[in-house]
């Protein structure tokens, strides 16, 4: 008999394809009655497979007795209760490093697209007003430009090697210093008042919610460029609003937001913010990568191998 496992949303043809063909799937999402499908089917279910946004929470997994396993389609599992999952003997895996190269891409094209008015000169020269009014303001260099990294691991150190081909100074910010040659600061505040852009790759969750608040944007300052490709929660989005709007912060490259897929209205006017709908891992060629890691745990697990990439 196949393993039953439980879908939290869509996943790409292949690795829905591969999950039917191994496990009796159960698609969470496309049923109306949710408690029906838990109750009937949650005594059998014995994986998940979910995403970063989606996750499992505690008292999904407490439904489910004989869960064995979660299989998470991202690198970031703030959204799985990791506490709950210990405590019920569930594994959790994820996808680490496959991500890496297109999400720093993402960051190094939001530091691009912010510092070079990418997206405003695109409006300006379709609304005919390069025909009309002539050139737009001119731009500014990053060559020679200081870069704080928040959360200097995996994918950070990944954007800080891109980001050094440009010329830019790179240091960072974390819980601990690093072995590492780039100039470390233990205060994230003291890091925006040092630098010219604030990027934020770290975990999202309660240790990191809203860290990014009015006093580190206002210490970034009227000339400097928040750019987030980590999680939505890790700044405060009322107080990046407002510094924005007043000027207290010069620009912001955002992929991620507080409320998925929700947007603050008063960012779609503004012309000194590029926005992404969480595109960072959004390629067809790492997100397949993604969902053969998917496969491979939940596969190596039912088959009693370990997991390739546990979230420890
Ligand atoms: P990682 O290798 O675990 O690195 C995380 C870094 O954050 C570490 O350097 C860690 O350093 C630092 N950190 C952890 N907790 C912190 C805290 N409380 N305060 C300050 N720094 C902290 O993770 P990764 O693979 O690079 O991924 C990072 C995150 O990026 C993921 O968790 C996910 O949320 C996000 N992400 C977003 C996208 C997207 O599409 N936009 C795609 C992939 C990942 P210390 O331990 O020294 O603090
Ligand atoms: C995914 C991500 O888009 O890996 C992560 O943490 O945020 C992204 O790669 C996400 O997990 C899918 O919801």
């Amino acid at each position: 008999m196949k393993p039953e496992i439980l879908m939290m949303g869509p996943m790409m043809p292949h690795v829905e394809a591969a999950l039917d063909a191994a496990y009796t799937v159960h698609r969470l999402y496309k049923t109306d009655d949710k408690d029906g499908l838990l109750a009937e089917a949650g005594p059998r279910i014995r994986g998940i497979a979910t995403d970063g946004g989606l996750g499992a929470s505690a008292d999904l997994m407490a439904r489910l007795p004989a869960l064995e396993i979660v299989s998470c389609y991202g690198v970031g599992v703030d959204a799985i209760d990791l506490a709950h999952a210990g405590k019920q003997g569930v594994t959790v895996t994820n996808t680490p490093d496959v991500l890496n190269d297109d999400v720093a891409n993402m960051a190094v094209a939001l530091v691009l697209a912010t510092s070079r008015t990418l997206v405003a000169n695109d409006t300006y020269l379709r609304q005919g007003r390069w025909v009309n009014d002539g050139a737009p303001p001119l731009a500014r260099s990053i060559r020679g430009r200081k870069v704080g990294i928040l959360g200097l691991g995996r994918i950070g150190k990944d954007i800080a090697e891109k980001l050094q081909v440009f010329g830019c100074e790179i240091v960072y910010h974390g819980r601990s210093k690093q072995d590492v040659s780039y100039e470390y600061f233990d205060d994230l505040t003291a890091m925006a008042s040092a630098v010219d852009f604030l990027i934020a790759i770290c975990p999202g969750g309660p240790a990191t919610n809203g860290i990014v608040n009015a006093a580190v944007l206002n210490a970034l300052g009227p000339e400097g460029t928040f750019i987030n490709v980590a999680r939505g929660s890790v700044h405060d989005e009322a107080a990046l609003v407002s510094a924005l709007q007043s000027g207290a912060l010069g620009m912001a490259g955002l992929d991620v937001f507080a409320a998925e897929p929700s947007v603050p209205d008063a960012l779609l006017t503004m012309d000194n913010v590029v926005l992404q709908p969480h595109q960072g891992s959004g390629t067809v060629e790492t997100r397949r990568a993604m969902g053969d890691l998917v496969i491979e745990n939940l596969h190596r697990h039912f088959t009693g191998e370990p997991v390739k990439t546990p979230v420890t």
